[in-house]
């Protein structure tokens, strides 16, 4: 540890000067230039040997910690946070005492946070925003209490009745989680409900949201936390853990504190989702019951017959010998590597499941390696812990210890020359098999279903027990897979889908919701849901295509297709035994229907790749709640059965049953303009809006310029086609075309294809939209490019490009509205595409 030294002389001189009245007083210390574990902050000890450290991270964010003297170099051992210690800013520290109060600010750029001590030694800290208004300030009535010796943490925050409170990742609850009590112990839940709390995965971070402004708070702690917002009493927000003392931070969303903002910083703060390979965002095929062999290419076969998009096969636990992980089961999948590339050469990438238990048996070479490794869990006496899970009797990875990492990577090799693409990491809760003998009342998150508690894990080498570490199993053990496969294939993105994962797990892999069941109530939670998870930073999410567990009617998987079709992440799935869940299963009118839908997304596919491109910059979710971009609008700050896809699509899919019309909520600040019919709906307005069983209700911001292409059989067949710029009339607009190979990083070192475009109005009553050169090292293989000017009421206008008439052609969208198309070559050199209006007919 770097500052340790320094740390303990700063802390030595501390106590030092403390004479018995400034104990009473307690004792403000601020170091500058001091070490940088100091440095800009500052440190108070308080009552029982407790200190209070309050620090600047970046210029609106406050990181806060309570903790014994000795336990802060512990605590920056996160799992969450990408930078070990994130660079410190320095802020102003101002001292003085009232009445019987020393109140110390440290002042920064964008926040400042003000710490009030009392005579009692106890203390509370307000974050304040750049006006000087209270962010968020702890209950003086309950200042945040840490447990020296077992770490227990208790904190209490003001929470006015009028705040809005999102994020905490994946949760099966409302959008707004105001009026709930949460726990975080990610858990086996199959056929959870609305309700059901908790489940798969922890994110210890949500955003309060009042009268259009928004801070985050992000409570880094991995053991079984609670959150009580406003339940327990309306006006607090509690939280605490039984270990892991005190280590929290506000961020306050800039100057205007704007959610985004807040977003963005929690992600610099914990890592972002990267851009996924091209074809993971294509349509992607999975069941429980991909078997054998031949079932596998007569699925991929009626892809293609019946020309439906599909980038991507699943193959569940069946592909494996005896379940156990890195096998295959040889009478099903005699030639795995044969298959895997066919499949490749006809546009499908294969996905395994991969499980952490690996079965007990001396026979079994990754048993064998990981025993001799010592890589697995131990129980206290340092003997191996096992569990049955599927295999039967399992030993189970230390996804916390450094070497288990490397071992467990390396894994993957065969995997990996096989061809296999993507990596499905279920089971990793962990989840394990209550014992047959069990008697105790069966409950969805029975403590037996998971490691015991006193289990001991490295925790990369602060060795302690599962209590700590159980909630960060699922997220290390993706660190772990995209590490071996980044070793294993430096040039191509890993694509791994988790069930659980910790707050920051957004960096080394995509999610899902687990299992959910084929029900309407699912469908319609499917968005809060995914939702919440994209305002925590997990960009990359999807929900199991018309139910895992039971079994869709076509209305139903149809509805939930559309549904799903402007999701980060669009795959089927189903539990074994269930009848086909294909979207060819249902019958010639539904195979047609959901044709339709999975090749809106891939005519999408440019929009949404350009959006995941600058998601990877900002960390702002793709699938985003209305709230997000107009968060003063009180009319959508509890919308959940509509969403944004980017700032410019509004999507509000049919969630109930019977239905051909929906209500929709346009948002303020844009009009949005109808995707099929072309009809302008004023931002701030409601209206019930067409939804036949064979459409999605779509909306385009007016003025928007949304990339499109035709689609083809799966994403790189699509690639050599040409762009289609389809410009919504409206106001001025500025946005971008992302273009590059679709998979590897050479991406990062220019070889990029970056367009900026920028729609306008012109005073005669046409519209231009001029093409900035391109920059960026990458050349698509497209030779024309595209500019589609949407007829409004049926009057057209005459082209000019560059000034010079132009020809251009009148032409329909898939979805029916008429354009004026104007192709041009696909040069790269800056363009000025206009749409004059015809002259204007004047009335005599
Ligand atoms: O104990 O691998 O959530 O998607 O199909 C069930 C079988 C194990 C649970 C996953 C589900 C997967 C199933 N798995």
């Amino acid at each position: 540890m770097r500052s340790t030294s320094a740390f303990a002389l700063c802390f030595t001189l501390l106590l030092a000067l403390l004479s018995p009245s400034a104990v009473v007083r307690a004792h403000p210390l601020q170091v500058a230039g001091g070490s940088p574990e100091w440095q800009g902050g500052v440190r108070i000890a308080l009552k029982q040997d407790v200190v209070l450290d309050v620090r600047l991270v970046y210029a609106d964010t406050v990181r806060v910690r309570l903790a014994p003297a000795n336990r802060f170099e512990r605590l920056d051992r996160s799992y969450a946070v990408v930078a070990p210690r994130p660079a410190g800013l320095s802020g102003a520290v101002s001292d003085r005492i009232e009445g019987d109060l020393r109140i110390i600010t440290l002042a920064g750029p964008e926040c400042s946070a003000r710490v009030t001590v009392r005579p009692d030694q106890s203390a509370v800290v307000a974050i304040l925003d750049a006006a000087g208004n209270v962010v968020v300030e702890d209950d003086p009535a309950a200042p945040p209490r840490v447990d020296a010796v077992t770490g227990a943490v208790d904190v209490t925050k003001l929470h006015p009745r009028d705040q809005f409170v999102y994020g905490f990742g994946e949760k099966a609850l409302p959008l707004d989680r105001t009026s709930v009590e949460m726990v975080h112990w990610n858990s086996d839940t199959p056929g959870y409900k609305t309700g059901t709390d908790p489940i798969y995965q922890t994110t210890p971070f949500y955003i309060g949201l009042r009268r259009g402004k928004a801070y985050g708070l992000f409570f880094d702690n991995t053991y079984r936390s609670y959150f009580n917002v406003a339940k327990r009493h309306p006006e607090r927000i509690s939280f605490g853990a039984p270990g892991g003392w005190l280590d929290q931070y506000v961020f306050c969303g800039g100057p205007a504190r704007d959610p985004r903002q807040v977003i963005r910083r929690y992600t610099e703060l914990t890592g972002r989702s990267e851009l996924p390979p091209l074809w993971a965002l294509g349509y992607q095929q999975c069941r429980w019951g991909y078997y054998p062999e031949k079932r596998v290419r007569e699925i991929a076969a009626k892809f293609r017959e019946t020309g439906i998009p599909c980038d991507a096969i699943y193959l569940d636990i069946d592909y494996m010998d005896g379940y156990r992980v890195f096998t295959w089961d040889r009478s099903r999948f005699p030639n795995p590597k044969q298959m895997v590339g066919d499949l490749r050469r006809d546009g499908f990438h294969t996905v395994v499941i991969i499980d952490p238990g690996i079965k007990v048996d001396q026979a079994y070479a990754a048993y064998q390696s990981g025993r001799a490794g010592r890589h697995f869990v131990t129980m206290p006496d340092g003997s191996e812990f096992q569990g049955a899970v599927w295999p039967g009797l399992c030993a189970f990875p230390d996804f916390t210890s450094p070497r288990a990492r490397q071992w467990w990577g390396s894994q993957f090799a065969e995997l990996v020359d096989t061809g296999v693409r993507g990596f499905w990491t279920d089971m990793n809760e962990p989840s394990v098999f209550l014992p047959p003998n069990f008697d105790e009342p069966w409950s969805i998150q029975h403590p037996a279903k998971t490691f015991p508690a006193e289990t001991r894990q490295d925790g990369d080498g602060d060795p302690d027990s599962h209590a700590r570490y159980h909630n960060v199993y699922g997220q290390q053990m993706t660190r772990a897979t995209r590490d071996g496969l980044l070793a294993l294939a430096p040039d191509q993105r890993p694509f791994i889908l988790t069930r659980a994962t910790y707050a920051g797990g957004q960096r080394y892999a995509a999610s899902w919701t687990g299992d959910n069941i084929a029900t309407w109530e699912h469908l319609e939670l499917s968005i809060p849901m995914l939702l919440g998870m994209g305002v925590s930073g997990q960009n990359l999410a999807g929900a199991d295509i018309g139910g895992f567990i039971d079994s869709p009617t076509p209305e139903l998987y149809t509805r939930w297709l559309q549904a799903a079709c402007l999701t980060p992440i669009m795959r089927s799935h189903t539990v074994a035994g269930t009848p086909d869940q294909e979207p060819f299963s249902y019958g010639p009118e539904y195979t047609e229907i959901n044709r339709a839908t999975i090749e809106l997304r891939y005519e999408l596919m440019p929009y949404l790749y350009t959006q995941f491109a600058l998601a990877e910059q900002t960390g702002e979710p793709v699938m985003r709640p209305l709230w997000l971009d107009t968060p003063t609008d009180n009319r959508v700050l509890t919308t959940q059965d509509e969403f944004l896809v980017g700032p410019d699509l509004l999507v509000a899919p049919v969630v109930r049953p019977g239905v051909t019309t929906r209500r929709v909520v346009f948002p303020v600040g844009a009009d949005w303009i109808n995707w099929y019919t072309g009809e302008l709906h004023r931002g701030g307005t409601e209206a019930d809006v067409a939804a036949p069983i064979g459409r999605l209700p779509l909306f385009a911001r007016a003025g928007s310029v949304i990339p499109t292409r035709a689609p083809a059989p799966h994403t790189a067949a699509q690639l050599a086609g040409p762009v289609a710029l389809r410009v919504f009339p409206g106001g001025t607009w500025t946005g971008g075309l992302y273009e590059d190979a679709g998979d590897g990083f050479a991406y990062r070192g220019g070889q990029r294809a970056d367009t900026a475009i920028r729609h306008t109005s012109t005073s005669s009553g046409g519209q231009e939209v001029v093409l900035a050169a391109r920059t960026g090292a990458f050349r698509s293989a497209a030779t024309t490019v595209a500019v589609e000017f949407m007829v409004v009421a049926g009057v057209a206008g005459d082209a000019f490009v560059d000034g010079a008439p132009s020809r251009g052609a009148s032409a329909r969208t898939r979805s029916g509205l008429e354009v004026i198309r104007v192709v041009l070559p696909n040069d790269g050199a800056r363009k000025s595409v206009e749409l004059r209006s015809p002259a204007p007919k004047v009335p005599r």
